[in-house]
């Protein structure tokens, strides 16, 4: 299958994160990007190829005007305030708080337009950012002109990123993005099944009232873990959505074994959905050796993962989320995509 990647996503070079309360070296690096496609050269999984620029339409599909132009003016407006490093948001619009007005001053609207403190901002982000989504874009173009599957190595990753907001190392929410983007070119339903470790907020939320995207999501319980304020098994859509969003929240420590019996429910939903597409938020982070991560997948699991999702049948996209095991990170990301070609 082919690879759709993009050096300029390579921009975003966070140095550190506030992780677990504490100033630690950041983990979404650009090394992550750099071993899986060293893999995939090294084992000849197919052609690597350059995204084409799909403008803003359709990152406007899916992230508000406001958002994305907070975005774009950042960075010269925190140098303008006398920074100089990559920016932490630290101040958040919480219950009794209002959104409205919006603040004018750039640390107020770092945490109007934020959800955590986790995702640092740096002069090339949102550069990087963009170039990850029309990786994603590139990805389902290929699909939607007949390839069986295709690969977007996005990074930045999207899933926990919302209409409005950063979080969760994400800035634009590449698998939403790639699903609106097949509706306006005509495909009447898209399934997203999210495989990363941590649940996917961002994607729920943009399609929670929707019935033409499912969204399906297997992960850590939110209960103990990030992103902790949402994806609960009684999450499961509203209005026109309702019955259009599954959650399956697992306890720390959970093995393939167990995985696989909730990822065999997800994969039924999505033949039950008859989809024209299939997008895979592919996070790698459910590997046993995960710094930040608590599932026990082996290396091996991943294949097994692949050859289960192909079972599913559907043109299929699949887009790099997380995983942070920055060694494995090759291997494991490869096995998925040769367990689905085997
Ligand atoms: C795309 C993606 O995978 N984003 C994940 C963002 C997680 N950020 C919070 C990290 C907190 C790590 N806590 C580790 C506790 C065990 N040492
Ligand atoms: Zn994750």
């Amino acid at each position: 299958m082919k690879t759709i990647f993009s050096k300029t996503q390579l921009g975003h070079d966070p140095k550190n994160e506030i992780s677990d309360g504490e100033l630690k070296p950041a983990v979404e690096i650009p090394q992550r990007a750099e071993i899986v496609l060293g893999t995939i050269r090294d084992c000849g999984l197919g052609e690597v190829m350059e995204p084409d620029d799909f403008g803003v339409d359709p990152l406007r599909r899916v992230h508000s005007a406001d958002y994305l132009a907070f975005m774009e003016s950042f960075w010269a407006r925190w140098i303008a305030e006398g920074r100089s490093s990559e920016a932490f948001p630290f101040v958040w619009p919480v219950r009794t708080l209002r959104e409205d007005p919006v603040p004018e001053h750039i640390d107020g609207l770092l945490g109007r337009y934020s959800m955590d403190s986790g995702t640092p901002v740096g002069e090339f982000t949102f550069e990087a950012a963009k170039a990850s989504a029309n990786t994603a874009l590139t990805a389902a173009r290929l699909v939607k002109q007949g390839e069986k599957a295709a690969f977007g190595l996005c990074r930045p990753p999207g899933h926990h990123s919302g209409p409005d907001f950063f979080g969760g190392y994400c800035f634009l929410n590449n698998a939403a993005i790639a699903a609106q983007w097949f509706r306006d070119q005509g495909a009447e339903r898209v399934a997203i099944l999210d495989v990363d470790y941590h649940h996917g907020n961002g994607t729920q939320s943009i399609f929670y009232d929707r019935s033409d995207v499912l969204f399906l999501s297997i992960h850590a319980d939110p209960k103990v873990e990030y992103p902790f304020f949402l994806g609960h098994a009684d999450e499961t859509g509203e209005n026109e959505g309702a019955g259009f969003n599954q959650n399956w929240p697992l306890p720390l420590g959970t093995h393939w074994r167990e995985y696989a019996r909730a990822l065999e429910e997800a994969c039924n939903k999505v033949v039950a959905f008859k989809p024209d597409y299939l997008i895979i938020s592919l996070g790698l982070d459910c590997f046993e050796n995960d710094p930040i991560s608590g599932f026990k997948f082996k290396s091996d699991d991943f294949t097994a993962l692949g050859n289960r999702l192909a079972a599913i049948g559907l043109p299929t996209v699949f887009l790099m989320e997380g995983g942070y095991a920055v060694d494995a990170l090759g291997t494991n990301c490869v096995n998925v995509l040769r367990g689905f070609e085997a």
